[in-house]
């Protein structure tokens, strides 16, 4: 098991890899190519250039977070063979590099939703938060502003601007997907990219949906114990894995994580830890990594994972905004180095007993 910590590079993040260096236990992070967009090609040398980076640092790179996925590969359109082959090639180019495990997702149109980015908690800090009864008076072509208006100026990851200028043409792209075809897209996307990762040993974990429910009516098909195994089972190779992300696949709590732990086992090649509140049905904030703090047993997921054999890279995920901080809201340095201290002492705990 390794700790990581996500950096979104010196461009986009508030935090340097200095910083990152100093949290006790973290010896790489978990990085992407911010800038890119879905469908693009990440060159060889872009790749090489981010690891001279991350190397400088004393740091490596643990995974990449995310390489998108293009919305012609999730809708299933006629252009989709083009984008299956870019990723491919990326894939390649990663794989040449050393670099085995990619997180991606398959929402569609939004990745994460929330409908408040700094909802005050009792302690003064903030985080963000989910209320279904005010999405559902959100129109969802206006999601973008109001997300981004409260960004404090960063890009939020999933949110690109260049996409969400089309949102209007999106949603009519997603028209006509039913549950059933995007999981058939996946699935036609997975088989296509299968060879590049036995090739180059690269590991696969789509990320759930969060919430794990459908939002604005665009289908959902990575919210449960079920779909999940239906999605191992349907390309039964172990680089066709997940990320195991208590916080979205939380936010419904009759997923038992721990009985998905279990149900996925060997095949997690990273997990998100971190917890959650429960307020109502459909109502949740953010917490601090701390059993206490929220709704998850912490020690439980850790010791299922340890138990399960899991061997792939935990990040702690996102953190309130602490010590005013300032920073892309979830992604402060000062809560999510806590959450990885924490995380590192229940994991030394679980080992020693
Ligand atoms: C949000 C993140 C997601 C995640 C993607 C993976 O904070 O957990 O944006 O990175 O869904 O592709």
């Amino acid at each position: 098991m390794e700790i990581s910590f996500r950096w979104f590079g010196s461009k986009y993040d508030s935090i340097t890899l200095e910083y990152i260096r100093q949290i006790p236990g973290i010896n790489s992070v978990i990085t992407t190519l911010y800038g890119s967009k879905p469908g693009e090609v990440w060159s060889e040398e872009e790749i090489s250039a981010l690891k001279t980076e991350v190397k400088k640092a004393g740091l490596k790179i643990a995974g990449i977070e995310s390489v998108n996925i293009h919305d012609d590969i999730k809708t299933g359109a006629s252009t989709r063979n083009v984008y299956i082959e870019n990723y491919i090639k990326t894939l390649e180019n990663l794989g040449k590099s050393g670099i085995n495990m990619v997180c991606y997702n398959f929402m569609p149109v939004f990745d994460w939703t929330r409908s408040d980015l700094a909802k005050v908690r009792k302690d003064g800090s903030t985080v963000l938060a989910y209320d279904q009864s005010v999405i559902d008076k959100i129109d969802p072509e206006t999601m973008f502003s109001s997300m981004d208006k409260k960004s404090n100026g960063f890009v939020l990851p999933g949110w690109e601007p260049e996409r969400m200028e089309r949102i209007k043409e999106l949603f009519e792209e997603y028209k006509y997907v039913t549950k059933e075809k995007l999981f058939e897209n996946l699935i036609y996307f997975l088989k296509a990219i299968m060879p590049v990762c036995d090739k180059y040993d690269i590991n696969m974990a789509i990320h759930p949906d969060d919430p794990a429910w459908p939002v604005f009516g665009l289908p959902r098909i990575v919210t449960n114990e079920e779909q999940i195994v239906k999605l191992l089972k349907a390309v039964d190779n172990k680089h066709n894995g997940i990320t195991l992300c208590t916080g979205s696949l939380g936010t419904n709590p009759k997923n038992d994580l721990c009985k998905i732990i279990k149900a996925a086992k060997g095949r997690i090649h990273f997990a998100h830890v971190r917890n959650l509140y429960h307020e109502a049905p459909g109502k949740f904030e953010e917490a601090a990594h701390l059993s206490s703090d929220g709704s998850f047993d912490m020690y439980a997921i850790m010791k299922t994972l340890y138990d399960t054999g899991f061997n792939g890279i935990i990040r702690p995920d996102h953190g309130r905004a602490i010590w005013g901080e300032v920073s892309m809201p979830g992604y402060g340095l000062y809560d999510r180095a806590l959450g990885a201290a924490y995380l590192s002492g229940l994991w030394e705990a679980i080992e020693k007993s």
